[in-house]
């Protein structure tokens, strides 16, 4: 029953709905027209049948989406919703389209996955939900192995039915640069030509990426651009040599070493580079947040390192964005204010980085919680898998993924900071979408519940807050629906696949 676990699901009495062929969609309220259109489209693609949608009042046995401020409380109205299923019809409340939207996530997810048969019927429910936290996130990274736009657009479909609403796309690495920069074509079509071990590189044209963001905003999901800078540059520098100190252009790189490559710091080159791709890829950017990396600057001396950070923040937020950077990042205390850290060290932190993510707070930002040995979703979940890294040490089972809390991550960082979680998928090893998916699913559902669902209490510890095998059996139930939609994932112990 529904994954994420809603705030609030209750199974009520009576007859079941039945959608009957001339069942409708009946929308009232700004957005309710396309959040229906959508379900519509998922109803024919998974059931084979698309109900009509009207501007009238519900008929019996009718679908409602009802958007409105007053139907749900004020702190719940970005993405809450409320969904009543009962023989005379489904209702979905919401304030926001975005919450109609999630709550049809949930209507997918109780309709039975086997949804052909004729008619089908959905057990009476009320559900009261909201998320946890605002931002829910999923990461590819393209940098490495590139994926087109329609993968990239099948891989929001399956994230969009765990609610996550964020897609943070890591474009550039030392191995490739993926995002067309006008001013610069030669990025792309130098830098974009490699990928880890000679596997065909690529780049998204600026309309190409205009149209994935596009297509992920009509789902409520906002995209995240990284650029990753100082380190994890080698491509910028291969197209760009007037970046190096020499202006000789160094080798291609598509082995899987981290933290050989650097911007110049200080040079006028490397600004006016900065600023160029910031400022182009900002005005491609809907969404709040522009992703710096900053991370594993092992070429960059710590002095640059600061300097650069200090100067890339900023020019972020002069082309009215939000810097986002991993927790290195919090080395500096000179950050554009607002600055948001992700942290990426482990469930129990080591070294500096739980002082480094504490001091994007001081600097009056946020953290985003994305436990390497929890939720890198390129950890293999067995010794010896391929795909797959094995860095951490130690396997990330669908119990490392579910049972921790990002509350309990960093002492003294708690929910008011916590701006969501993030499960990052490198592709050092993932080569195709089907490897993205199977490394992906389900160990994401584990992290999209961890963001959705309500805190455990601080008086329960966490393992006692995650029920695995309660969520297992939920787990089985939405692969139904992925075994429907041809979403791959892999069949990890513990749970009663379909
Ligand atoms: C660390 S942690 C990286 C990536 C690698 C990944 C592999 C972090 C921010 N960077 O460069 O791809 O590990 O798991």
């Amino acid at each position: 029953m529904v994954v994420p676990r809603p705030a609030l699901i209750e199974h009520t009495a009576g007859a079941p709905f039945l959608l009957s062929d001339t069942a409708r969609i009946s929308v009232a309220g700004a957005g309710a027209a396309d959040v229906a259109g959508l379900l519509a489209a998922e109803l024919a693609a998974d059931c084979g049948r698309r109900p009509d949608v009207v501007q009238e009042p519900p008929a019996f046995g009718d679908i409602a989406i009802v958007i409105a401020d007053h139907e749900v409380p004020a702190e719940h109205r970005a993405e809450g919703y409320t969904l009543e299923v009962d023989a005379g019809g489904v209702r979905i409340g919401a304030a926001t389209a975005a919450g109609a939207f999630r709550g049809v996530q949930t209507l997918r997810q109780l309709v039975p996955a086997d949804c052909r048969e004729d008619p089908f019927t959905v057990s009476p429910v009320r559900v009261e939900d909201h998320p946890r936290y605002a931002y829910r996130g999923a990461m590819l990274d393209v940098a490495r192995h590139f994926f087109g736009v329609e993968e990239v657009k099948r891989f929001i479909d399956a994230i969009v039915l765990l609610k996550v609403n964020h897609l943070h796309l890591h474009l550039t690495d030392d191995q490739g640069w993926r995002i067309e920069i006008l001013s610069r074509p030669e990025l792309t079509a130098v830098g974009g030509r490699t990928a880890v071990g000679g596997a065909p590189g690529g780049f998204y044209t600026q309309e190409q990426y205009r149209d994935l963001v596009a297509y992920a905003a009509e789902r409520h999901v906002t995209v995240v651009p990284e650029l990753d800078m100082p380190g994890h540059v080698n491509a910028a520098l291969v197209a760009c040599p007037e970046l190096t100190p020499d202006g000789v252009a160094p080798e291609p790189y598509t082995g899987t070493d981290v933290g050989f490559s650097s911007l110049l710091v200080g040079h006028p080159a490397t600004e006016r580079f900065v600023r160029e791709v910031v400022r182009e890829v900002a005005a491609l950017t809907p969404g709040p947040y522009l992703h710096l990396g900053a991370d594993e600057c092992l070429a960059t001396p710590h002095d640059d390192y600061l300097r650069f950070v200090a100067f890339a923040t900023k020019e972020v937020a002069t082309a009215g964005k939000t810097a986002v950077g991993w927790h290195e990042l919090g080395r500096s205390d000179d950050l554009a204010p607002g600055t948001i850290g992700q942290y990426w060290d482990f469930v129990t932190p080591r070294g500096t980085s739980a002082q480094e993510a504490l001091s994007f707070v001081r600097q009056g930002g946020a953290v985003i919680v994305s436990p390497a040995d929890a939720a890198y979703l390129d950890i293999v979940t067995a010794e010896g898998e391929h795909p797959g890294l094995a860095w951490t040490g130690r396997r990330t089972t669908l119990r490392s993924a579910l049972v921790w809390d990002p509350a309990r991550v960093v002492p003294g960082l708690a929910d008011a900071h916590i701006l969501g979680v993030e499960a990052p998928l490198w592709t050092e090893t993932v080569s195709t979408i089907e490897e993205v998916e199977l490394m992906v699913f389900p160990r994401l559902a584990a992290i999209a519940e961890i963001g959705w669902s309500p805190a455990p209490a601080d008086t329960v510890d966490v393992e006692t807050a995650r029920d695995l095998d309660e969520f297992a059996g939920r787990l089985a139930e939405l692969a139904a629906h992925w075994d429907a939609a041809g979403t791959v994932y892999r069949r990890l112990p513990g749970v009663p696949w379909p």
